[in-house]
C-alpha cells in the first residue's frame, strides 16, 4: 500500500527512552480480544500478534508509528490508535494496534515466522528477486492502479535502507 499516512518517527519515542547499549532489537506486541474480533480464535497462530524490527531497522526515519492515513484518524481496522509503518518491508511486518513496545537483546520471535519459517523470514524485506515459496513476488497492484508494476528493491527505498544489510545474503536472510 502506498498511501499517505501521518504519524511520528519511531525513532523520536525510542530516543526519548534511551535505550540500554545491550537493547539490539525492538519487540512489539497488540491486543488479544477473540470476543471482539473473532479471528483471533484462529488456533492455527501465536497471538495476540507480535512483530520485530532491528535496532537500526527500528531507528531509521522511513519507520514511523502512525496515527492516521489520508489525514484521518486512524481507522480501527488499519490499527487504531497507533500501528507500525515500515515502508521497505512486506505490509505483515507493520504491526497494528499496538499495546506493547519491548527493547530486547534477542531477535524476537514473530507470528507469521512461528507460523511459516520457510514461508516468512524476520527480515521481510521486499525482494522482487527473492519469491516466496507458493508465488513470485517480482510483481504488484497498487491500490488506486489496475494494471500490476515491477516491484522495486527494498520497495524502490534502496538508497536508505540497502545500508543497513550491506554484508548479508537477502536470499539467506528474508
Ligand atoms: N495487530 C495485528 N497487526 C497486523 C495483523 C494482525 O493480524 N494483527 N496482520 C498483519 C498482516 S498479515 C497484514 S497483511 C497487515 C494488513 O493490514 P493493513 O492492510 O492495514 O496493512 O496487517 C498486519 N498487522
Ligand atoms: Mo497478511
Amino acid at each position: 500500500m502506498v498511501i499517505p499516512w501521518t504519524g511520528f518517527t519511531l525513532a523520536s519515542l525510542l530516543r526519548e527512552v534511551e535505550p540500554a547499549s545491550s537493547a539490539r532489537y525492538v519487540r512489539f506486541e497488540t491486543t488479544h480480544r477473540p470476543d471482539e474480533m473473532p479471528g483471533l480464535r484462529s488456533p492455527f497462530y501465536t497471538w495476540p500478534y507480535q512483530e520485530g524490527l532491528r535496532l537500526d531497522e527500528a531507528m531509521n526515519d522511513l519507520t514511523i508509528l502512525a496515527t492516521g492515513l489520508y489525514g484521518l484518524p486512524m481507522p480501527n481496522q488499519n490499527g487504531a490508535p497507533i500501528r507500525l509503518v515500515v515502508p521497505w518491508k512486506y505490509g505483515f511486518k507493520s504491526i497494528k494496534a499496538i499495546t506493547k513496545i519491548e527493547l530486547v537483546a534477542e531477535q524476537p520471535s514473530t507470528l507469521w515466522n512461528n507460523a511459516s519459517p520457510n514461508e516468512y523470514g524476520f527480515y521481510s524485506n521486499v525482494n522482487p528477486e527473492r519469491s516466496h515459496p507458493r508465488w513470485s513476488q517480482a510483481t504488484e497492484r497498487r491500490i488506486g492502479e489496475f494494471n500490476r508494476r515491477q516491484t522495486l528493491m527494498f520497495n524502490g527505498y534502496t538508497e536508505q535502507v540497502a545500508h543497513l544489510y550491506d554484508g548479508m545474503d537477502l536470499n539467506m536472510y528474508y
